[in-house]
């Protein structure tokens, strides 16, 4: 066993690298990595289980870190571990750097998340320890890695947390072991200044273990995660008790411990002696970026412990394999990345169906032929149609995770967190869904899938104000143009961060659904109605003529040389089809044009778009969303119709009478253009 002096010295050693880090960029948070260097240290140096030559090893136990403003205390642990050198530490904050200012996911190099708004992180760590119950109920001890998570205050105090813990615990989730570093101190207060509540009592209520700790003394904490990983049937929250700025020094010598000051700002800048706290951590501020001798050592040990364990892991497996050839297959397959094979001519359509119910028709045959496949819905399975996929399936409970439904209760944001964390765990594919106004309490979760570049599948019904008797709390109206957004944003690959597919009729949403499961490099989202849509016209049966739906927009039927040409998405394109018949009667010629993706049809070439949208048409589009969602198809010369305020409560016919959205009056707004 390592000794108490070799892992306090270890910690200091983070200690200094940490506050160093944040010294040389002259920005970052210094305080909360000294506080938590003692059990990061102990976690990386006696317990966390990964293979320093594999990285992306799919045995290995996983950290998600929830205060991004840490990194530099994951950064210099890692640095331990030997996946950053002295330099890049160095090179915290700055251009190119491979230590940006919060932790971009990077396997690699062992940053399993990326992490800065406050709360998600430690949900992604909920979704991983599902996934990992998912995948061990399939291919058993192979498959029983720990999923740390790294919480704060800040984390605690998010509302996330309410939805994290409630599932951990409901769901039993012992594979899952989470630290809260509680230092009493925030950004700008103290704790006590904004709440008095029981975190204990909290987290035991939703079913959790609780042991409680000096987080600042490292034979506590190994004690505590000895504990932890013995339990058998519930997560264990570790509430360590940790010093704000462990370290810090005055000029005079004095404590700067416990002050919120040190929680954003260098030490020198905060009213600490950078200087004076390097060397009470026993370092050389001259030259502070230095991994101690005693350090190097308890980490090579580590590395050496780690050889034995990883080679005995995968001889276990190796043997297993050569048992169940099959399963080892499956495993490989699951962890591939790669699209699933899916046979869509399975999917067999009812015409004249919402596109909601379409999207269940798949979900049916997907639950059938996608085995790694979970999908999660927050409380609204019947409504927005992935009861298709439960029907086929089960929901997980305590005990058995071999169905692949999660009910999530009533917490959208939680939802797609944990989606996203099941898709960083790896092995599964997850699709999540609520109604389309609710994505709002999703957005900030869906703006992280975007930028990790995770495909999580969100499903968004009762697309429109044709919710109809529910209201404007229910209709969506702004909604499309705020996610859309996520289209018009590139990934750091250069890529559209985000698809996002509006199908017109029940075949175009087979053919989306294909591009969403086919879509592995970022998120999709697929936007479905709850009303029926009378199918589009098609001169080769729609499942063929849907198929162009692939460049995210085509001519779904065109008069010659047309007069104008209508444009939508959704459901509005079968009401252009309805006013189009009333035009055509007027002799008028038409081309009648659907865009499920503005995004990808923006990414065809130049030819294709012009092909489609030439520039100096006459345009008319229909939007239920706000005018500015067909902006960029419909140009300077066209006309938009849209909603302009918030819905009404009233029967969906009766709105689409008196906002406009019928073939009579699309007749009307185009002869009044022309
Ligand atoms: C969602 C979100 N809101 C606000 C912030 C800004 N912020 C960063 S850290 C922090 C609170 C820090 O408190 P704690 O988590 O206890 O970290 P410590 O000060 O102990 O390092 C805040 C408000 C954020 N990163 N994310
Ligand atoms: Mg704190």
């Amino acid at each position: 066993m390592n000794s108490i002096e070799v892992l306090n010295r270890a910690a200091d050693n983070i200690r200094i690298l940490a506050a160093s880090a944040v010294e040389k960029a002259k920005s970052g948070h210094p305080g909360g990595a000294m506080g938590g260097a003692d059990f990061i240290n102990v976690l990386y140096s006696e317990f966390l289980v990964f293979d320093p030559k594999n990285p992306r090893w799919e045995g290995r136990d996983r950290m998600f870190l929830d205060p991004g403003h840490m990194s530099p205390m994951l950064y210099s642990v890692l640095a331990c571990t030997g996946k950053y050198s002295m330099e890049e530490l160095a090179q915290f904050r700055q251009w190119d750097s491979p230590t940006p200012g919060h932790p971009e996911v990077d396997i690699m190099r062992g940053v399993e998340n990326t992490s800065g708004p406050l709360g998600q992180g430690h949900t992604y760590a909920v979704g991983a320890a599902i996934a990992a119950k998912f995948l061990k109920a399939r291919f058993g001890e192979v498959m029983s890695q720990t999923i740390y998570a790294y919480i704060s205050d800040g984390g605690v105090q998010e509302e996330i947390s309410q939805g994290a813990g409630r599932l951990a615990g409901h769901l039993g989730l012992n594979n899952l072991v989470m630290f809260y570093d509680s230092n009493d101190i925030q950004l700008s207060t103290e704790t006590k200044d904004v709440t008095t509540e029981n975190t204990a009592a909290k987290y035991l209520s939703w079913g959790w273990k609780i042991i409680e700790i000096d987080g600042n003394n490292a034979e506590q904490i190994r004690a505590a995660l000895v504990e932890a990983k013995a339990e058998t049937a519930k997560p264990t929250l570790i509430i360590g008790k940790t010093i704000m700025g462990k370290g810090a020094r005055k000029a005079d010598g004095s404590s700067f411990e416990n002050q919120c000051a040190t929680h954003g700002m260098p030490l020198s800048e905060c009213g600490a002696s950078y200087a004076e706290s390097i060397k009470v951590l026993g370092g050389d501020p001259e030259n502070a970026f230095v991994l101690f001798e005693e350090t190097k050592a308890l980490y090579a040990k580590r590395a050496a412990e780690l050889e034995t364990i990883v080679a005995a892991k995968y001889a276990a497996k190796a043997a297993w394999a050569k048992a169940n050839p099959e399963l080892a297959a499956k495993l490989e397959t699951f962890f591939s990345g790669k699209a699933p094979q899916v046979n869509w001519d399975a999917v067999v359509q009812k015409p004249g169906q919402a596109t909601r119910a379409a999207s269940a028709t798949v979900l049916a045959e997907l639950a059938k032929q996608v085995e790694n496949m979970v999908v999660s819905s927050a409380d609204l399975s019947n409504s927005d149609k992935t009861d298709g996929f439960l029907k086929n399936t089960k929901a997980f409970t305590k005990d058995d995770f071999s169905g692949a439904f999660l009910q999530a209760g009533v917490a959208e944001l939680t939802m797609a967190c944990v989606c996203i964390g099941m898709s960083l765990h790896g092995g599964v594919i997850s699709a999540c869904a609520t109604f389309f106004v609710f994505s709002d309490y999703m957005k900030p979760a869906v703006r992280m899938a975007a930028l990790m570049e995770v495909p999580v599948k969100f499903i968004w019904t009762h697309d429109a104000f044709r919710v109809g008797e529910d209201g404007p709390t229910h209709e969506p109206v702004e909604q499309e143009a705020q996610i859309r957004l996520m289209e018009k944003l590139k990934n750091h690959k250069g890529h559209n961060s985000m698809l996002v597919l509006r199908p017109a009729d029940v075949e175009e949403c087979t053919v989306n659904w294909r591009m969403a499961m086919e879509n592995t490099s970022t998120p999709t989202a697929l936007i479905l109605s709850r009303q029926n849509i009378v199918d589009l016209p098609s001169a080769n049966g729609r499942k063929v003529d849907a198929v162009q739906a692939e460049k995210g927009g085509y001519i779904v039927e065109c008069d010659g040389n047309p007069d104008v040409i209508l444009v939508a998405s959704g459901s509005e394109v079968s009401t252009l089809n309805e006013g189009a018949a009333l035009l055509r009667a007027d002799g008028v010629k038409i081309r009648l044009v659907s865009v499920p993706s503005e995004g990808l049809f923006r990414s065809q070439s130049a030819a294709y778009q012009e092909s489609v949208l030439p520039k100096n048409a006459k345009i008319f589009g229909l939007t239920a969303g706000l005018p500015v969602n067909l902006l960029g198809l419909v140009g300077a010369n066209g006309k938009i119709w849209g909603l302009e305020s918030f819905g009404f409560s009233a029967p969906y016919k009766v709105l689409d009478e008196k906002l406009g959205f019928n073939g009579k009056n699309v007749y009307e707004q185009v002869k009044k253009m022309l």
